[in-house]
């Protein structure tokens, strides 16, 4: 049985700068190897060919690891903002993305929130589905553990909070 199954997004060590503009989230960017962003593009047409499941892996300073799971992932087209749809989560890192269902993607350089007095994705030096603005923020800065500044590393709302930035984050989306 051939699975379709593609990572979608790494950070492991801080090697790539993930605080970027709108272009460069659709076209992605970064090491296949090692931390990258495949590109909202690319993930669009993947969903689009069937039901894919979406699978987040974080890992802490500590070693500790915590996963979340979805059903029903996908991303709109362009024209609509890579608007995000997730559902059904399932299990032990908490559930930090139906928060961001249904919202836009914003980068560095287009504010797409939900948020009317804020730039979410300046203020938290990520791009995301910003609602107004996160409970999730795995493209933010690579800070390394705990931090002073408020939400804008690499943060998991439900399990660490926001002055916590993960050392490992894996997305994964697997077509059942
Ligand atoms: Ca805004």
């Amino acid at each position: 049985m051939i699975v379709d199954a593609w990572v979608i997004q790494r950070r492991t060590d801080g090697s790539e700068d993930f605080y970027r503009n709108w272009d460069e989230y659709r076209d992605g960017f970064g090491d296949l190897n090692n931390e990258f962003w495949l590109g909202n593009t690319n993930i669009h047409r993947i969903t689009i060919q069937g039901h894919y499941d979406l699978r987040i892996d974080l890992e802490d300073l500590e070693g500790s690891t915590r996963y979340a799971l979805y059903k029903d992932f996908s991303l709109a087209p362009e024209q609509d903002y890579f608007r995000l749809t997730v559902c059904q989560y399932s299990g032990n890192a908490g559930d930090g993305i139906s928060y961001h269902s249904g919202y836009a993607f914003s980068a560095r350089d287009l504010d797409v929130d939900a948020s009317s007095d804020t730039h979410c994705a300046r203020k938290f030096k990520g791009a995301w589905w910003y609602n107004s603005c996160h409970y999730a923020n795995l493209n933010g800065r690579y800070l390394g553990g705990i931090h002073s500044s408020y939400g804008d590393g690499i943060e998991w709302h439900h399990w660490r909070g926001e002055y916590y930035s993960m050392k490992t984050s894996v997305m994964k989306i697997r077509q059942l």
